[in-house]
């Protein structure tokens, strides 16, 4: 494993941590899901299902493939070893990625605007900053717009234990000064 790979999953873990109880466990879920359906204004109740059932079924399969002493909350220690086993979490992170991306493009034509990606970015609890770095690395055409295609691969390449030197790194914060 790469140790970008690690960094970004320490990362995860922290955000997706929303009530900052050291552990993870269905209600931080519930809370992120509330928190992003929030930011994303102008979406239609179907895209808000899907994202909220993506948020229930990445805990589900958090739950079931690392919670190793079975008391229904996910530490850091079992967490981490998400990274290790992406085989088991492919499907999920790609569901989940198909789910945001689609929250980021609520009218359907295939493009994401800068304000929209940003309140998404930060309901999710990244420094905004790192995700305007970001979205310049996604490569917006002139209207300041990247793809759905582009953003679900920025989010499938995030988990990969393999990635380094990919944009999602930006969203670590430690960039060049
Ligand atoms: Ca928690
Ligand atoms: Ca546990
Ligand atoms: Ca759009």
């Amino acid at each position: 494993m790469r140790n970008e790979a690690f960094d970004r999953a320490t990362l995860i873990f922290s955000l997706f941590d929303a009530d900052g109880s050291g552990r993870l466990t269905a209600g931080d879920f519930e809370l992120m899901a509330e928190r992003v359906i929030d930011a994303a204004a102008d979406s239609d109740a179907a895209a808000k299902s899907a994202m909220i059932a993506a948020f229930r079924k990445y805990w589900a399969t958090l739950a079931a493939e690392l919670d190793s002493n079975q008391d229904e909350e996910i530490d850091y220690d079992e967490f981490i070893a998400c990274v290790l086993s992406p085989e088991r979490f492919g499907e999920t992170v790609g569901e989940f990625a198909d789910a945001l991306a689609a929250l980021g493009d609520p009218d359907g034509d295939g493009l994401i605007e800068r304000p929209v990606f940003t309140a998404l970015m930060t309901a999710i609890g990244f420094e905004t900053d790192n995700i305007n770095t970001l979205f310049d690395a996604f490569g917006p055409d002139d209207a300041d717009r990247i793809t759905v295609a582009t953003w679900v691969s920025g989010i499938k390449d995030y988990y990969s234990p393999d990635g380094a030197d990919i944009p999602g790194d930006l969203l670590v914060g430690k960039q060049p000064a």
